[in-house]
């Protein structure tokens, strides 16, 4: 929405972890206030300086340190760019196990900081787990070195967790460690047409019992959003006629033929059983990227009028999509949403991880209204809250989600986040203004 302008007078740009820790003690001696920022790609104004604070940016910070080939262990700086990881991994048959619209300028540094989910997380899991060690600075420029390259290390609090989705709240993160999987030999995709969400789910499940171990990403998109990016685009659509939904299936395995074979007789089953209306299976690399653009180029195209509304959620399954219906028929009924320029709404349209419950509700306007916000919200925190799910499954809170977070943390939970960052930045001077 064009809500957040940075103001800042300084933007330093260390190029070691004993840079970032002078300049880190040299603000918290003096009481300056810092942002961390990474590729700068973040979706709730985490890494824009609010008032004065100074950036420290950390593009400099961009080597890859060490890999070994046979654990899959690789470190980096936190700076390194994710696509310039995940193609050095190529080269060795590996692959990073993140993996996002954004890859091209985000870095890894800023994917740990806002424990980024992606389209793969389904099969790779979250950086939780994946993520063996951090070396960070904290406020006060003490270097914390946990670059452990271990899996196991049951040996007193896991420190590092805090740091992944701390947002750059409690300290700046210099360096990486992580485990990486074997890159797959096969890697097949499949779009495909439905008729409504109980059918959707019925894919999804189709989708786990048939393909389990090669599945590697379920994505939802729904009608309205492909028919936004196909305004916007003008491409061929990849499926004759419309649908209410679409699905994009990845596999990911070691036996091209095998793994072609899965995923057909899945869509032929699938579509035998009416569950699916039409489907299409990409022949080459080509295609691949071609359907994924479908989906992963929904984002972008949504900007095209104006601003976005974005509201991304974990959601009980069953009721998933009920929420951008619900947010619809919400603002058609206060004659918001509309094909010319009286209508301050162009649409509302729901996607997202389907294979991680992770819901992305977008209402793209034409410009920011008052009433279309107030319709908005708190609406569709409530409706979240109601159902238990979450506010922010993978963006993090930033600034922009910040003043919603009692929406799906106890005053408890509240409280034990306040005390830490009490703990670990006492003068409160990293990131301030944002998380809690
Ligand atoms: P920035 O935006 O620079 O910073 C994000 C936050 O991390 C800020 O609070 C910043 O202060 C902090 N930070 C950055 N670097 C450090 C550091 N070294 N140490 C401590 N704190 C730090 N997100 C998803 O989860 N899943 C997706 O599928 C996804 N797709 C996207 C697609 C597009 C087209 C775009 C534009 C964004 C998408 N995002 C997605 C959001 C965004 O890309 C991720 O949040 C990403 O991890 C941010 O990385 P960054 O380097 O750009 O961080
Ligand atoms: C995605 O999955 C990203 O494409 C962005 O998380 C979602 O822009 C959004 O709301
Ligand atoms: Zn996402």
């Amino acid at each position: 929405m064009r809500k957040y302008k940075g103001h800042t007078k300084l933007v330093v740009k260390p190029g070691s972890t004993e840079e970032v820790s002078k300049v880190l003690k040299y603000c918290n001696d003096n009481m300056l206030a810092a942002v961390p920022q990474g590729g700068n790609s973040g979706l709730v104004g985490g890494s824009v300086p609010v008032f004065d604070e100074i950036v420290i940016n950390m593009s400099r910070m961009n080597k890859i340190r060490d890999f070994d080939e046979v654990s899959g262990t690789l470190v980096v700086d936190a700076g390194c760019i994710l696509e310039v990881a995940d193609h050095f991994l190529a080269e060795k048959n590996y692959i990073f196990p993140l993996d996002l619209g954004a890859k091209g300028s985000c870095q890894i540094g800023g994917n740990v900081a806002t424990n980024a989910g992606g389209l793969r997380l389904l099969r790779y899991g979250s950086l939780h787990g994946n993520v063996l060690g951090i070396e960070a600075v904290l406020p006060d420029g003490t270097v914390m070195d946990d670059l452990s390259r271990l899996r196991k290390n049951n040996t007193g609090y896991d420190i590092k967790q805090l740091f992944i989705g701390g947002e750059g709240t409690i300290g700046i993160i210099t360096g990486v460690s992580i485990q990486c999987p074997q890159r797959s030999k096969a890697g097949n995709v499949a779009f495909f047409g439905l008729e409504n969400f109980e059918k959707v789910q019925q894919a999804f499940r189709a989708a786990k019992g048939q393909l389990s171990e090669i599945l590697s990403a379920f994505e939802l998109m729904d009608g309205q959003s492909q028919d936004l990016v196909h305004r916007v685009t003008d491409k061929k659509r990849p499926l004759e006629g419309q649908h209410p939904f679409y699905c994009l299936i990845e596999t990911s395995g070691s036996n091209p033929d095998h793994d072609s074979e899965k995923l057909e007789s899945f869509l032929e089953n699938v579509m035998g059983e009416e569950i699916v209306s039409d489907g299409v299976l990409a022949q080459d690399e080509t295609q691949i990227q071609s359907l994924w653009s479908w989906r992963e180029g929904i984002p972008e195209c949504l900007g095209h009028w104006g601003g976005v509304y974005k509201y991304d959620l974990s959601i009980p399954l069953p009721e998933l999509y009920k929420l951008v219906d619900d947010t619809r028929e919400r603002l058609t009924s206060a004659g918001l949403i509309g094909d010319d320029e009286k209508h301050p709404v162009v649409g509302v349209v729901g996607y997202g991880h389907m294979g991680d419950s992770n819901l992305h509700l977008n209402v793209a306007t034409r410009r920011f209204d008052k009433e279309v916000e107030n319709k908005l919200e708190p609406f569709v925190y409530e409706w979240i809250a109601k159902r238990n799910g979450s506010i922010s499954a993978e963006h993090g809170l930033g600034l922009a989600k910040k003043a919603f977070i009692e929406y799906s943390r106890s005053k408890t939970m509240i409280r034990l986040m306040k005390q830490i960052k009490e703990l670990y930045d006492p003068n409160g001077i990293m990131n301030p203004y944002k998380y809690i």
